[in-house]
Parts: C-alpha cells; structure tokens; sequence
C-alpha cells in the first residue's frame, strides 16, 4: 500500500473509536499452527473439509479424534504471536474493539483478548453427545481417543462447529451486529472463502465501514476492500499499531494538525 494511503488510513484509525477485527488461519501461520488451505493444511491424505463434519465424526469419531489430537499436540507448545499481542493491546487503544475469529486453537484468548466472538468454537473444549454439557478438555495427548463423557460415559465431540453444522445463532448475531456497527473492519490472514463468516466484511462495508485486509496474497475478498495490506499479519499489525501510536503521542513532529 503506498504512503499516501497509508497515512490517510492511520489518520483515519487514529480518530476511529469502534474497530472490529476478522482473523483466519493466517494470522496462527507464524505461531507454527498449520492452516487450513496452506501447503501444510493437510492431515495424512485428509483435507480438513472431510473430517470435519458430523458425517465424518459418526462414520470414524476415533479417527476424528486422533485429528484433533494432532492439531492439539501442535498448538499446545506454541504461542501467540505478534499479531495477536497487537490486537489484544488494541482493547487499549480503540473505545470499542473487537475479535471475530474463526480460529479454534484458542491465541487470541491467550494473547490476551477479552472482547472475543470465537465462531467455530474451540479445540480446548468438548461436548458431550448425549448431553450436550460442554467443558475444557486440556489433556494432550489424550488419555482415550475416543474420549468419553466422564457424567454419563457418551461419546464426547470437539466443542467446534463442522461443516454443514449452524453456528450459534447468538454468537452469529453478535457477529454481524459487531461488523455492521464498526468504523473500521480488519479482516486478517483469511482465504474469505467460509461462510457465513465470509460474508460479515460485506455487512461492514454496507453499513459504511472501512474494510482493511491483510494477508499474505490477494483474496476473493480483495477487489472489494478499502486498503489491501501484503505481508505477514505478525509484523503488518506491529507495523500499524507503531504508526499510529507515532500520530497519535502529542510532540510527535509530523502527527495531529497534520492537514490532509
Ligand atoms: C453452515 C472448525 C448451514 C473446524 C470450520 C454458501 C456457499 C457455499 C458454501 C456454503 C455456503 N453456505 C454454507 C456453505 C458450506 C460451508 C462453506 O462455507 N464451505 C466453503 C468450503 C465453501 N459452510 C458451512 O458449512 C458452515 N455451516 O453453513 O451451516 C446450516 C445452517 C442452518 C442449519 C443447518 C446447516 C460452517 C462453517 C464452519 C466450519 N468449521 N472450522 C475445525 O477447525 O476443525 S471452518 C475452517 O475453515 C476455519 O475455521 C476457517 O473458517 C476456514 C478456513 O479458512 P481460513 O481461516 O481463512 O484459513 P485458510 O487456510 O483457508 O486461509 C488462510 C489464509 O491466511 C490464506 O488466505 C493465506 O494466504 C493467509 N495467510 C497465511 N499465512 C499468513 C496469512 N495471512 C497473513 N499473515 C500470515 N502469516
């Protein structure tokens, strides 16, 4: 993005209060955990769309399981990155900020955002199938694959939303109210290709918000934001958040009063 655009949209976060952020598999990518379409998306032969999904789960919930718990024993040593730092540290700067992610491994909460709409659940969690009790599943490698509930001895699921499963129609609602209701929509490290989440930068943008993407190559998203950001979310947002704290301290030379 050239300076001119780039100043123009510091000055204009600068004044922003209600900020929403949008996070994919990309912006875990430089934690070390795999993303979904990337090169390293694959699991043996498996892509990610056939296990998971409930057919998969009551065809093989064991095989399902051992995913999970691959994906577990991944994300459990690492942590967040700078990308996360950066947009827990924005609760800070902007008066009302938001994390939407459809992440499950669970970086934004450690990274420490509070503000936070996980809308395809969390792979720290599991549900019982009978009962439907949902609780934190920290072990990993688990002790039983399939694990089962410890009250009833049913089948336990990963507390996650699959493929051709609805999300939580209050979490959904509170998406596309956040999204609708922003002066400024960051829509970081996602291919923008899974719905519903796919559609919540147009309801940004509908009601009047900036859409700044970041990632590391263009999306079907692209054509349609505001500011295309190319790099790496890890130094982009620290990249960003350096700029606007340069205009926003008083004394900074060229910062406030600077006319457009
Ligand atoms: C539903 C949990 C209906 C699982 C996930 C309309 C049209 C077409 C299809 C559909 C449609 N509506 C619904 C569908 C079907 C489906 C869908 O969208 N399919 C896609 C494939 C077309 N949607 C659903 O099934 C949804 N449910 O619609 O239910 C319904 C309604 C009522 C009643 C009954 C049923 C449920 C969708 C949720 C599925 N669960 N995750 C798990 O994790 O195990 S989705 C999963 O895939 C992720 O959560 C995420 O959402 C998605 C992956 O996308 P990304 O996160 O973007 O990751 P990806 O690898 O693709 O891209 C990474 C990006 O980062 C890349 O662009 C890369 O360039 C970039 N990047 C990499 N490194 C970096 C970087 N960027 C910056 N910095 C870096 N360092």
């Amino acid at each position: 993005m050239d300076d001119t655009k780039t100043a123009s949209l510091i000055e204009f976060l600068a004044g922003a209060r209600r900020v929403v952020a949008l996070t994919g598999a990309g912006i875990s990518a430089e934690s070390g955990v795999p993303t979904f379409r990337g090169k390293d998306g694959l699991w043996r032969q498996y892509r990610a769309e056939s296990l998971a999904t409930p057919e998969a789960f009551s065809r093989d919930p064991a095989l399902v399981w051992e995913w999970y718990d691959w994906r577990r024993g991944l994300i459990a040593p690492v942590g967040p990155n700078p990308g996360h730092e950066v947009l827990a540290a924005w609760e800070e700067r902007f008066e009302n900020f938001a994390v939407i992610t459809q992440n499950v491994d669970g970086l934004h909460r450690k990274a420490g955002t509070r503000n936070l709409l996980e809308l395809h659940g969390n792979i720290w969690r599991a549900r019982c199938t009978r009962e439907g009790t949902v609780r934190e599943l920290p072990a990993t490698p688990l002790p039983r694959v399939p694990p089962l509930c410890p009250d009833c001895g049913a089948l336990l699921r990963p507390d996650i939303i699959w493929f051709g499963e609805p999300l939580d129609p209050d979490v959904l609602d509170r998406a596309f109210a956040l999204s609708a209701g922003c002066q400024a929509l960051f829509v970081i490290g996602t291919s923008s290709v899974v719905q519903p989440a796919a559609s919540l930068p147009a309801a940004a943008a509908r009601a009047g918000a900036r859409v700044i993407e970041v990632n590391l190559e263009p999306t079907p998203l692209t054509p349609y934001a505001d500011h295309f950001i190319a790099g790496p979310a890890g130094r982009v947002l620290p990249s960003l958040d350096r700029q606007l704290r340069e205009w926003t301290d008083p004394g900074h030379s060229s910062g406030k009063g600077r006319s457009s």
